[in-house]
């Protein structure tokens, strides 16, 4: 096919549109096959993997641990893969999901290279109308917005970044080919998870590297390694019973490897310890690694004086690490509780401090003025620059759903719906919005804990409604304005009960100038939450409300598949 007949405008009716083609479109695709529901999946990137599609900066990897970063749905699947490390790159986990698209021949309903503009609901015929920056009208009874939490990058908007001549790059659209920064100046700006992966990576390469930090972050060794055969075998014996106790919230004493799960919880109160103790739990989960340190005790996120102790204890390591006394103060995180901010797990974060080459600008004393075709100009003055990086983060959880036109009942925009913070029913559909399913939206567990589990859990229960919707007929399925205000409600009062909302986090949007501060996931944990899910279905879905075909004035009787 030329180009240009790639171009052509694309027009088709079919019973699911799933925008968005990572671990949550393509799972979701291959549900509504098994479901016998006619799909189509809209994809921005030329290929599958979403984040991982998209997010190739030096040093990127999951920080859970792979084994678990992976599905759960196909046991075939899980056995047949092996990972290579504890922590997978994300080149291995874009092969994993290109692997995944290719033996459930998913990629045959993927359009790629589109972007979807607009999503538009007709009341009736209760139908989305999806168009994209191709031209293309998709027509769908349903609609699924798999679009992920992590993907819309944010470079701050800072004077002549436009114009310089400098190459500028963002760690969330990293070039295809890669970038070789040796015998380079660079700049990086951002110091949240992808900076600390990306840091050290660089300073591998370049000449000289300077950090430019607004806000110290809580990091933790990951003490990554290779798997071993032996390991990877122990895995595949246990993983059926270890993933059924993480759907339920209970990790205790789970296996070897999964044991450093971050979902890893000690019951035991850090403030009921002593001194000693409680070093000694925190310096073992330290040298184990890994994110699973946040679960040292189970007060870390509700008792300040538990969180002052695991602050003191990374401090405390920083300092050990970083040889220089100012650069190792910059480093401690000091005016936000530990955990607030999302927990970075690095290799060689802190001690590539300590390398010649590598300095660190504290933006609070020296705050970026402009760009320059020089480099950046600081309070300070001009500091020469060959290449500037941004490992500044995204727009997070709502940042994909409020940049395409998305429109409910009556023509409303989703943005002014959401115009003071998101609201939705368990996270999984907004009222107003018939018809249109989020996956690991805002109010769903969604970025704490193991996304790609909590994407398992979103994508079943969309699967088990339709089902259930299919066989009584149901035309429209829409979430109830009470049932809605209840679980808003729910999800502020859990998040409210611990330190997150003490942090300038993108969990609450803090991140995004003018944003109204909503605490967007919901703190309950995946065991909870499933269970309120299920108590739900089990309920004739609570919540939601059912309309018959019939009663849609106009609304099509058949599915397309059927
Ligand atoms: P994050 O965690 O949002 O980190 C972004 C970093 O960039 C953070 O240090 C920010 O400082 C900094 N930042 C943001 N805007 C600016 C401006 N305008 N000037 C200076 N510094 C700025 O994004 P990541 O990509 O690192 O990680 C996102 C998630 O992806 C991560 O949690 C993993 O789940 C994967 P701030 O703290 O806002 O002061």
């Amino acid at each position: 096919m030329t180009s240009e007949q790639a171009k052509v405008a694309r027009e088709d009716r079919v019973d699911v549109a799933v925008v968005g083609a990572g671990f949550a479109g393509l799972y979701m695709l291959h549900k509504l096959r098994e479901l016998g529901l006619k799909s189509q999946v809209i994809e921005r990137g030329s290929d599958v993997g979403g984040t991982w599609y998209w997010n190739r900066y030096p040093g990127a990897r999951c920080d859970a641990v792979s084994s678990f970063y992976s599905y759960s749905f196909s046991p075939e699947l899980e056995q047949d893969w092996t990972w290579s490390e504890k922590y997978a790159t994300q080149p291995e986990i874009l092969s994993y999901l290109r692997h995944v698209a290719d033996r459930f021949d998913l990629r045959r309903d993927i359009w790629f290279d589109t972007t979807v503009t607009g999503a538009h609901y007709d009341a009736a015929s209760d139908t989305w109308t999806i168009s994209t920056d191709r031209g293309d009208r998709l027509e769908a009874r349903y609609c699924v917005m798999a679009t992920g939490c992590l993907s819309v990058g944010r470079i701050p908007d800072l004077p002549g970044l436009r114009e310089t001549r400098l190459p500028v790059y963002h760690t969330g659209a990293w070039p295809r080919e890669g970038v070789d920064f040796t015998g380079k100046r660079v700049a990086v700006v951002g110091t949240g998870s992808s900076g600390i992966q990306l840091i050290p990576e660089i300073a591998r390469q370049a000449a000289e590297m300077t950090v430019f930090q607004r806000t110290a972050n809580f990091s933790v060794p990951a003490r990554n390694a290779p798997l071993n055969k032996e390991k990877d075998q122990a895995f595949k014996q246990e993983v059926g019973d270890l993933r059924k106790r993480w759907r339920v919230g209970a990790l205790v004493g789970a296996g070897e490897e999964l044991k450093h799960d971050s979902t890893f919880m000690n019951p035991t109160l850090a403030v009921d310890l002593e001194d000693e103790e409680r070093r000694q739990a925190f310096e073992e989960r330290w040298r184990n690694g890994g994110a699973y340190f946040a679960g040292t005790f189970a007060d870390l996120m509700t008792d300040m004086r538990a969180n002052a102790a695991a602050a003191d204890f990374v401090h405390g390591k920083i300092r050990e690490i970083v040889d220089n006394e100012a650069t190792a103060n910059s480093l401690c995180p000091t005016d936000y509780p530990f955990g607030a901010k999302r927990l970075c797990v690095d290799t060689n974060y802190y001690a590539t401090f300590n390398r010649p080459h590598v300095s660190l600008v504290d933006l609070r004393d020296d705050p970026i003025e402009r760009v320059s075709d020089g480099g950046l100009v600081c309070r300070s003055g001009e500091r020469p620059f060959d290449a500037l990086v941004f490992a500044t983060g995204f727009d997070a959880m709502v940042g994909a759903l409020l940049k395409m036109d998305i429109r409910g009942k009556d023509g409303v925009p989703l943005a002014e719906t959401w115009a003071a913070g998101p609201v939705t029913y368990l996270g999984l559909m907004v009222a107003g919005f018939p018809n249109l399913f989020l996956i690991t939206g805002p109010g769903s567990p969604s970025v704490l804990g193991n996304v790609v589990g909590h994407i398992e859990q979103h994508v079943e229960f969309i699967a088990d409604l339709l089902t259930d919707s299919r066989r009584k007929d149901i035309g429209r399925i829409e979430v109830n304005a009470a049932a809605q205000e209840a679980w808003v409600q729910r999800v502020n009062e859990a998040a409210a009960a611990t330190l997150y909302l003490k942090a300038n986090s993108w969990y609450l949007g803090a991140n995004v100038p003018g944003r109204p501060r909503v605490f967007m996931p919901y703190v309950g944990g995946i065991g909870l939450y499933r269970q309120i899910c299920d108590e739900v279905a089990a309920n004739n879905y609570q919540g939601f409300e059912r309309q018959p075909v019939s009663a849609a004035a106009g609304s099509r009787r058949d599915n397309v598949s059927a």
